[in-house]
């Protein structure tokens, strides 16, 4: 169960996946970043270098470049479709409860230094699926608000094999990573962390999950 469940629908589970685990997603996701390499997002207007280092996989990827934030069907370097979710972050999705199966799953990549700033995940046609986030590799310093940019935030650290949902009010709080703590786990090979949202973009039927 989770350490905290929040009557705001955000859910924080320490170690939900065993050093085991942590390492076959790893083996999983080092498979799709062969396949979908590592792209520097740039933000919207003025074209800056996002510090972080993107990929995706799942039949939509979010992306980001001058024009804007979006979700499309395929690599924006390579122009190839992005890789299938592992199975593993699948079966996650199912076992938190989360509706039909995921869409998209965001790769961030963040080496020394990296940081991403506060945001809404609000580019989804849907807000009605939770948003899953796994955590591998170094520990990261989580900054978390309330539903509009202003106001008080709080900050938890978030470990390898960790998992956080933001579902119900919560789906669209304000959220970002202060940095990262270099040194702090040896899952990856020369250090840094990892983190993996699962989102649904488009809303589903029940009668055929899709
Ligand atoms: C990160 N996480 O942990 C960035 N978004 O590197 C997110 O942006 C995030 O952890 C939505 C829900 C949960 C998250
Ligand atoms: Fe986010």
């Amino acid at each position: 169960m989770a350490d905290t469940i929040e009557a705001t629908g955000l859910a924080i589970h320490p170690g939900m996946l065993s050093p085991a685990e942590q390492r076959s997603l790893l083996a999983q996701i080092q498979m799709v970043m062969k396949r979908s390499p590592l792209y520097r997002p740039t933000m919207p207007r003025t074209g800056k270098p996002f510090s972080v280092m993107m990929t995706n996989c799942g039949t939509l990827g979010w992306v980001a470049d001058k024009a804007g934030y979006r979700y499309q069907p395929r690599h924006p370097e390579t122009g190839k479709p992005w890789p299938p979710i592992p199975d593993q972050l699948t079966a996650l999705w199912t076992r938190l409860g989360a509706p039909a199966t995921p869409e998209a799953c965001l790769v961030n990549i963040y080496d020394e230094g990296a940081r991403l700033g506060m945001h809404q995940d609000s580019d989804e046609a849907t807000f009605d699926a939770p948003v899953v986030s796994v955590s591998l590799g170094d520990t990261a310093v989580f900054r978390m608000g309330g539903t509009t940019r202003r106001g008080p935030t709080r900050s938890v650290r978030l470990s390898s094999g960790d998992v956080v949902v933001f579902g119900g009010p919560s789906r669209l709080m304000y959220h970002g990573i202060d940095r990262v703590l270099s040194g702090s786990s040896r899952l990856i090979e020369g250090g840094g962390r990892i983190n993996l949202t699962l989102r649904r973009v488009t809303p589903w039927t029940d009668a055929a999950a899709s």
